[in-house]
Order: structure tokens, then sequence, then C-alpha cells
């Protein structure tokens, strides 16, 4: 039996490249600060809540000639939220910096998530603990887990734990959720003078934790690849088939990079994008139609086949199911003690629901089918979101495209075929091995960390910048968690938190699927990007996202 597969000893030897900034060691660095800043919106209420951690200078790191002594530490790491390719090389980049400042210091992995700080639970890395995990995919190293820190109770054991073991710094590796935590945890740290510092890590693969400073989230790069190898080898099934129309979900919760991407690499027939949907205002029933006419279309020129990408959170975009959903969490937030309503059976639940909504949303509710409004009900995340991967608007959207073609076929207006196959890719995407990319700058991230907790900063999200240029050219810093958030409604209440990238409809990348949707829709110009490449020639093994590159080259023309 083997222990490992071939991939996983080639993988293991991997070296991740850092920034030439970084390279001359831990201990030689000097940090410049820059102008002290805002928080994106809401600056008065998010200026009061985060009194102590406030307004704070971005930071940038460079190389100096001064060897300085690290005084022995203790540091905590915690991976938060959904997996994503390349935690571990975070934990591996943060663990080798921290024994080159200090052979004496220790990390800790806190167990599960966040509830592992609260409660005590963690493991002490080892070399021999990180070199098994070294460029390898997953979070398993420690695990993972949704836990909302924001009690006082869970600050207080938090505090309690971290006393115990004498750690005086806390990086937690997560996405907009979880960094919104790590806000505020260092905020009650430096109000209770604890003396721990807490330091963020940008991670999703859905890539909306990017803005101004933070240029993409760690995984987005792997992941999007992942599901564009399948996508392409699906493009070619239905070419070759040419019998299917294949509804393929991908994930992205909030925003659609993951599904523009994809559609970027691989150019599919249809690509539906949810912030463009709402930026229209469609209905449901706009959107059911505009795909039917390319189906239609396509039938007319005798192909009864193609592909539509659906993004993952489709369904809280469409005006009308939106404004729903946010009285309807409003609803069930005031629900959640109420024993008629937990008791009831299913039916009887749809029925309070209707009766407590506004005569408007209780009719968009009533017009969903019970698979769709089953899975509406479900449990909220810790965050307080509607559960989208569990939401099948693939299904509901073949059901409905079906209907009316079938509506069509009754008046002679087709007389295509329409046999449809759904898929949803997600999971599949979020343990991959890291591509060279995402190895290289999540190691990056992870080594630069503990240059912020080095130079005593708190409330910073570890920053590496200039990702579109080779690694030696990166950039390295850290951002105030602040000046990244504003106030948005959580189970029913307002709330801080790190504010969502979403597809700019008039930003580089969409223009590019606007430019070439029609031609895509008829005339089939798939692509068939393959699998990840992790050797070989830096034209395959080292190539971005489209979205970074062509972001960045907008950045650069604009300058
Ligand atoms: P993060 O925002 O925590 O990175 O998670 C993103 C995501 O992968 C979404 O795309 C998806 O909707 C969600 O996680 C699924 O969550 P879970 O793993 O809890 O099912």
């Amino acid at each position: 039996m083997k222990e490992l597969s071939s991939l996983q000893i080639e993988r293991l030897k991997y070296q991740p490249k850092l920034p030439s900034s970084l390279q001359g060691g831990i201990n030689n660095l000097t940090m410049t600060e820059g102008n002290k800043t805002e928080s994106v919106k809401d600056r008065e209420q998010i200026k009061e809540l985060f009194k102590n951690t406030y307004g704070k200078p971005v930071v940038t790191f460079n190389t100096s000639n001064n060897k300085e002594i690290s005084e022995k530490r203790n540091i905590g790491v915690i991976l938060s939220g959904g997996q994503a390719p390349g935690g571990h090389n975070v934990i591996a980049g943060l663990y080798d910096a921290l024994k080159q400042a200090n052979p004496e210091n220790k990390l800790y992995g806190f167990l599960g998530g966040p509830s592992g700080i609260i409660d005590g639970q963690y493991i002490e890395f080892t070399d021999e603990k990180i070199n098994a995990y070294r460029n390898t995919g997953g979070f398993d190293i420690i695990g993972s887990g949704r836990t909302k820190l924001e009690t006082e109770e869970q600050f207080q054991k938090a505090w309690q734990v971290c006393k115990n073991l004498d750690i005086t710094g806390v990086v937690i590796i997560g996405g907009d959720d979880s960094n919104t935590n790590a806000a505020m945890l260092a905020e009650w740290f430096v109000k209770n003078n604890a003396g721990i510092q807490v330091i963020g890590c940008p991670k999703t693969i859905d890539g909306d934790l990017k803005n101004e400073q933070i240029e993409i989230s760690f995984g987005f790069d792997t992941a999007t690849k992942t599901y564009a190898e399948l996508v392409g080898n699906i493009l070619r099934d239905a070419n070759s088939a040419k019998k299917y129309w294949h509804f393929i979900k991908l994930m992205g919760r909030s925003a659609t990079h993951v599904g523009l991407e994809v559609a970027l690499q691989t150019q599919p027939n249809i690509t539906l994008i949810s912030e463009e949907v709402e930026a229209k205002k469609m209905s449901l029933r706009q959107i059911v139609d505009n795909i039917t006419e390319i189906v239609v279309k396509r039938a007319d020129m005798g192909k009864n086949f193609g592909i539509a990408l659906i993004p993952e959170g489709l369904i809280e975009f469409i005006p009308e199911i939106k404004s729903m959903i946010s009285n309807l969490n409003d609803t069930l937030a005031a629900l959640e003690n109420d024993s008629n309503y937990k008791n009831a059976d299913e039916n009887a639940k749809f029925e309070i629901i209707k009766s407590k909504l506004n005569s408007q949303d209780s009719s968009v509710f009533s017009s969903l089918p019970t698979m769709i409004k089953q899975q509406l009900l479900m449990d909220r995340d810790p965050h307080g979101n509607v559960q989208v991967s569990k939401i099948e608007t693939e299904k509901l959207l073949i059901e409905m495209v079906n209907t009316k073609l079938n509506e069509m076929k009754k008046q002679g207006a087709y007389k295509g075929k329409f046999s449809a196959q759904c898929h949803f890719f997600g999971y599949e995407g979020r343990c991959a091995f890291p591509s060279n990319f995402d190895a290289d700058y999540c190691y990056s991230l992870g080594y630069n960390a503990f240059a912020l907790l080095k130079f005593g900063l708190t409330g910073y999200l570890s920053s590496v910048k200039n990702l579109s240029a080779p690694a030696s050219e990166w950039v390295a810093g850290g951002v105030p968690l602040t000046m990244m958030m504003n106030m948005e409604k959580r189970h029913g209440e307002f709330k801080p938190v790190i504010k969502k990238a979403l597809v700019e409809l008039n930003g580089p990348v969409f223009k590019v699927l606007e430019q070439n949707r029609e031609t895509w829709a008829y005339q089939d110009k798939y692509l068939f990007p393959g699998s990840i490449q992790y050797f070989g020639p830096s034209s395959v093994a080292d190539i971005t996202t489209e979205t970074l590159k062509l972001e960045s080259s907008a950045k650069l023309t604009a300058v």
C-alpha cells in the first residue's frame, strides 16, 4: 500500500517563492508607514466601535541591513470558514518566519476553526507536522469552522486560553466574516490591555475579499482553474454528443467572480452574472426568457446542446427574491424561539412564514417550487447568511426553461429537443493542491503575517501586492482591517463587517464577457484549459487568472 501519491511526494519538495523584500530574512526588515486610513463607509459608526484600532496606516516591508534579535514568543493560528487551496502554506510560511526569528518560538494551531481558541483545543506544530503538509490542499492540518467570535464571554475565554499558552499573537486565516472576527478580537484585546496582537490573512475561493489594497484572496486561483478544467471537459462532452444542455452552478456565495473567471477561461454559451441581474432589475421570469431564447435559437441552428454557468448566489440577487429573503431572514430570526413554528410541519411552516411576510414578499415566496421554499427555510450559517450552496438554482432554472419550451412547442414556436443535465462545482475546487501561484502567495502571506506581528501591529490584514508580476517583485505589507469595514444587517441587526467586493459591471473583466457574449452564445468558441500544471514551462505552470491579469493591467493604464 502506498503512503503518498507521486504528486504528493513531488509537491512536498516544492520551494515556494517569496517577494525579494522578504528574502533577506525575518530579522532583516524595515517597515514604512503610509497615511492614516478611514473605513470604506459608515466612518463614524466604525470609528466608535473600533476606538483603539481605527485609522491606522497601511504599512510596507523592505529589507534592511540591521539584523535584529527577536524575543522569544508564542503565536496561535486559526483556519476559519470554507476551505481554500493554500491554507497549509500560510501556516508553513508563518511557521518558517517564526522559527527563523527565534528557534525557541512556538506555533500553536487551534483545532476546528475559531471554536478552538474558545474551548482551548490546540496542537503545537513541529517540523515534522509542517513538512507533511507543505504545498498541499485542504485545511485538514488543524481543521476549520464557522463559529462567529463576537461575545464578551467568547473573548474572555480566548484570552484565558492564550494566557495559559503564553500566546501574544493570533493569526486568523479567513474570508470577510472571519476577518471581521479578527478585527473585533484585535479591538477587544487592546481595550483590555491583553497584550495579544491579531493579524488576518485574506482567504476565500469566492474572490470577494479584495479591494484597492488586496488584489485577490488566496484559493481563487486554484479553485477557478479546477472548475475551468471541469467545465472545459463538459464543453467537449457536449460538443461531442450534441444532445445535452448542461446547467452548471458554480460556487461563489455572493459575488460572481468565480463564474466570470471560469467563463473567460472556457467561453461557454451562457454565463449569468448575479450583479448584472441585480443592476438590470431582472425578474426570475426574464432570466428564464433570456436562457430560453438562446436555447431556441441554437435549436433552430440544429444545436440542441450547450452550456450555461449559473452563479451560486444568483437567487439572492434577483430583486424580488432578494427583498423577500431579506425580510424572510428577519422573520426567521424573530421565530427562532417560537415553539409553534418550530413544532409545525412543513406546510404549516410555509403558512406561518407567508402570514408574517408583506403581501408582495408572501406572493414571491408562494410562487417558488416547494424544493426551493424548503431550501430557503434551512438554517442560516453562524454569520446569518443563507446557505446558498444548498439552494438548487440550476434545477429551478432547468424546470422553468423546460416549462416555457413546452408551451412554445404547443404553439409551434419551438421544434428542438431540450434534455438537460445539472451540475454543481464547488467543493471539488476548495481542497485541490494549490497552484504554483497560490502556493507562493500563501507562503508569502503567512511569512508576512509574522513580520506584522514582529513590528507590533494588530488589527491588520497581511497583504502581498503586485501579484501579476513575478513573485520576486511582489510587495509585502499590511492593511488595517477597519479600513475595509462598513455596517450591514445580519440576523436582523446592523453589525460592522468587511465589505464584500462584487463584480464591477464597468470593470475590465465583465467587459470581456459583455463584448463576447453574443458570439459565445451561438458560435461555440469553447476553450479547454485542462488541468492545473505544477511543473513544466512557466507559460502553463505559473499563469495567474484572467481576472488578476485584466484588473492589474487596467490599474496600470489608469496610473
Ligand atoms: P468562505 O467565504 O468562508 O471562504 O466560504 C466560501 C464558500 O466556499 C462559498 O462559496 C460557499 O457558499 C460556502 O463556502 C459553503 O460553505 P460550507 O462549506 O459551510 O458548506
